[in-house]
């Protein structure tokens, strides 16, 4: 991978949630057709262990159990994204952490109004999404590749 800002990667993933609610392809969807290139993508019911490695930022918070729970109760979508500005906008695109504070068009502000259920998840800045990307990912699970319409994107 090139240090360009047009291959930025972030971590982007489909929670349970999301997963039961039948919204992956419309996740999926909003991402190809922003524009950005999907390089790594797979289903998994994560383990407690990985969880808490992937919120060790949270291990303090009283949510902290609830949520590891949560995310570990069923298969979810691991996916990476790459583009220009994919971490800020990817996080855009997901809107707020809590629901009811999310604008219409975004995926939370469309689809959710529980912050406990908010749907997905994306990195919050270019060193967690390459932690959060490691984490999930094998290199070899992740592709480096031209889309021949790139340059319609850029
Ligand atoms: P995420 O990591 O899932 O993308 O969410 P985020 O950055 O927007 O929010 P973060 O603070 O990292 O919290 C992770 C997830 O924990 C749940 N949460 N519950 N007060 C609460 O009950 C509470 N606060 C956060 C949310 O599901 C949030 O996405």
């Amino acid at each position: 991978m090139s240090d360009s800002p047009k291959t930025e990667r972030t971590f982007i993933a489909v929670k349970p949630d999301g997963v039961q609610r039948g919204l992956v392809g419309d996740i999926i969807a909003r991402f190809e057709k922003r524009g950005y290139k999907l390089v790594a993508l797979k289903m998994e019911q994560a383990t407690e262990e990985h969880l808490k490695k992937h919120y060790a930022d949270l291990s303090a918070k009283p949510f902290f159990a609830g949520l590891v729970k949560f995310m570990s109760s069923g298969p979810l979508v691991a996916m990476v994204w790459e583009g220009l500005d994919v971490v800020k906008q990817g996080r855009a695109m997901l809107g707020e952490t809590n629901p009811l504070n999310s604008k219409p068009g975004s995926i939370r502000g469309d689809y959710s109004i529980d912050m406990g259920r908010n749907i997905c998840h994306g990195s919050d800045s270019v060193e967690s999404a390459k932690k959060e990307i490691q984490l999930w990912f094998k290199d070899s699970e992740v592709s480096n590749y031209q889309r021949a319409n790139d340059c319609w994107v850029y």
